[in-house]
This record gives C-alpha cells, structure tokens and sequence, in this order.
C-alpha cells in the first residue's frame, strides 16, 4: 500500500470545515486505501505564540475530532507530533540543506509575519516549512493530503528530498500533494474570493465543526453571495454561490450539476436554507462523538500512545539512516 502523511495543528478549539474539507475527509477515506499516518501537530502549534494549558487542551480536543470525524486508530497511526522526537531532530538536519532564500519565499510566512509585524514573527515560524519537510519525509510518505494553501510547501519538500538524495544517496521517498481540486480552498463565507481561515477570517466567515449548530445556520443563510439569480458553479464570475455548492456537495455526496439541476430556477435564500440543514446534520454526531471522546481522556491519552509507538518504528528507522548518510558517527 502506498504511504500517507498529513498533520493538523491545534491551534483552536474546532477545526473549521475547510480543514474539514480540504484536508481530513481525505484522511478518512485514505484510510481504506494507503498506509496512513496522521498527526497533530502540536511543534507547529508554538510558532506564533500559545498558552500551555489551552495547547494541551486543544491537542485533546483535535485528536478528539480526528476520532470523531472518522479516523479508526485501527486502520490508521494517528499520534501527537511532539510524542515522536525524530520530527524534530530530522528538522534540524532538512534546515542545513535549505536556502535561506527558498525559505524566505514561502507565502505563507511573508503573509503570516506581515500580520504579525515581520520583526516579531518568531524564527519557528520561518522554518515552519522544514518542520513539515521533516514530517513528511520521516515516513517516506508517497501521497500527503492536504488543502491547496500547502502547494508551496510540498514543493519544497519535494526539493529537499530531491537535494538530500542528490548530495547524500538515495533516502527518502519524493512525496507528492492529493489535493482534490473542488474542495481544495473553502472560502470565507464573508469573503468569497478569500480561504476560510482561523487566523483571518471573521467569525461570521468561518463555520467551526463544535460550534453551536444553530450558528452555524444563521452564518450560512448570511453568507455573501453574488449579483446576478442563478445557481450555478462559476468560481470565477459566482465565488459565493460557487464555495456554497462545493460545501453541499462534499457534505451531502451529490454532484455538483446534480444541485444545479435541483436548484434551476430557485433563489439564493433556498439553497442556503438547505445547505444550513445539511450543515447542522452533519456536524451533530460529530459534536456527540468527540465529547464521548473527551469523556475518556485516560483512554484517549492512551491511544495516542500506542500511535506514537507505532509512529516511531518507522521514524527511528529513517532517522537512523539520515544520521548515518550524512556522517554523524554512530554511539557506541
Ligand atoms: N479554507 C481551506 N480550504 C481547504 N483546506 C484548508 N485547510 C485549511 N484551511 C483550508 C487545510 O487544513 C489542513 C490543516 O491545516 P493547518 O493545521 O495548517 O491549519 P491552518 O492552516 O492553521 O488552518 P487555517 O485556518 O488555514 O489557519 P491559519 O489561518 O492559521 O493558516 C491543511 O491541509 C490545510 O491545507
């Protein structure tokens, strides 16, 4: 079976539908079909600042979630990044192979610093990417799933496993990006051309999978749309009405043309009533499971014990060999 790796930080108390969308139904249903590894990646989680006791709070809460949305510790390795010291250790040996230069291209850090004042943004930060790198490569993942904002660091790690195998032999596995194009960027609900996300979005732009259902409702009903009466599938031209449908589709498992077709000749107001529904089911169970989930944290605690153990087979092994290639003399 081929191998997968992807990650979420816990850095709220929800996950959000794009993350949902863009990046964990995917996990779920590569489950069945790749050898995967899953973690929370609670390294990146201190990179602009946290509250230690929220951060353990919030690295419960994803796992939690995780759990909640579908992942079956049976079928796949779901950990806690800081429980596998390799990924550090791996990041500091990717970090002496990457440009200072090629880091200071990653957008999301030019974005994220630019917010934060660039004299502020913490080193951690910066090497973000190189910590991913090392996520990625520790397991000699084929396929990593995730949302299209992560393209550029794929890229990256792509280049820095080329160039690694290049100077030191072969040794890792060149991983490729799975993103699903229709769900690759959920979009503020507030701000269509924009991607729902935690750190920019308003709070009437962004739907959290544990926040109270009924907001959720009143969020979609009040999403901006766009001029013109026609539901139709039209990023470009309909950037609202296109991010509605692609959130109904993925939820309810119906095509696109199919709601087209349902909803030919029918205003804005119904289809957003009816996605508001399709909404509000879909996360009630998902609420219900993850409290049944933190309902047990000795249990829970526990199986993210027994992933990490899982995790380490393989991250020790790659680790090993990296040391070895690129000449650290091996302890006695
Ligand atoms: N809007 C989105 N559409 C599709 N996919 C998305 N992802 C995030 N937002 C969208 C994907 O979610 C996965 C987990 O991402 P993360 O742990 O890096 O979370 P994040 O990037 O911190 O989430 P945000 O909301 O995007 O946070 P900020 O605003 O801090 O950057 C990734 O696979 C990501 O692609």
């Amino acid at each position: 079976k081929p191998r997968v790796l992807s990650g979420i930080q816990p850095t709220a108390d929800s996950f959000h539908l794009g993350n949902y969308l863009g990046a964990v139904r995917n996990w779920v249903a590569m489950q069945e079909t790749h050898d995967a590894f899953y973690c929370v990646v609670d390294l990146h989680a201190i990179t602009a600042g946290h509250d230690p006791e929220t951060l353990r709070k919030r690295t419960r809460i994803s796992a939690a979630q995780l759990l909640a949305v579908g992942l079956d510790p049976d079928r796949c390795t779901l950990f806690v990044q800081s429980h596998v010291p390799e990924h550090a250790q791996l990041a500091w040996v990717m970090g002496c192979i990457t440009g200072f230069g090629e880091a200071s291209r990653m957008t999301q850090f030019k974005d994220k610093s630019s917010r934060q004042g660039a004299e502020r943004a913490s080193v951690g930060l910066f090497t973000y990417p190189v910590l991913q790198a090392a996520d990625i490569l520790l397991y000699q993942a084929d396929q990593v799933p995730v949302g299209e904002d992560q393209r550029q660091h794929l890229e990256l790690t792509r280049d820095l496993a080329q160039r690694f195998n290049g100077q030191f032999g072969a040794t890792f596995t060149v991983p490729a990006a799975y993103i699903v194009k229709e769900t690759a960027k959920i979009t503020d609900l507030q701000d269509p051309t924009a991607k729902m996300s935690k750190s920019s979005s308003s709070p009437a732009g962004i739907i959290d999978l544990l926040e109270d259902p009924a907001r959720s409702a009143k969020k979609i009903r009040s999403a901006v749309t766009d001029t013109g009466r026609e539901i139709r599938f039209d990023p470009e031209n309909k950037p609202g009405i296109s991010n509605l449908l692609g959130i109904y589709s993925a939820l309810a498992g119906r095509s696109v043309s199919d709601l087209e077709a349902e909803y030919e000749g029918r205003g804005y107001g119904d289809l957003k009533k009816d996605l508001a529904e399709v909404v509000v089911e879909f996360v009630r169970p998902i609420q219900e499971r993850t409290a049944t989930y933190l309902g047990d944290l000795a249990q829970l605690d526990k199986l993210l014990a027994v992933g990490a153990e899982k995790a380490r087979s393989i991250s020790a092994t790659t680790l090993r060999t990296v040391y070895q290639r690129i000449g650290f003399l091996a302890p006695a």
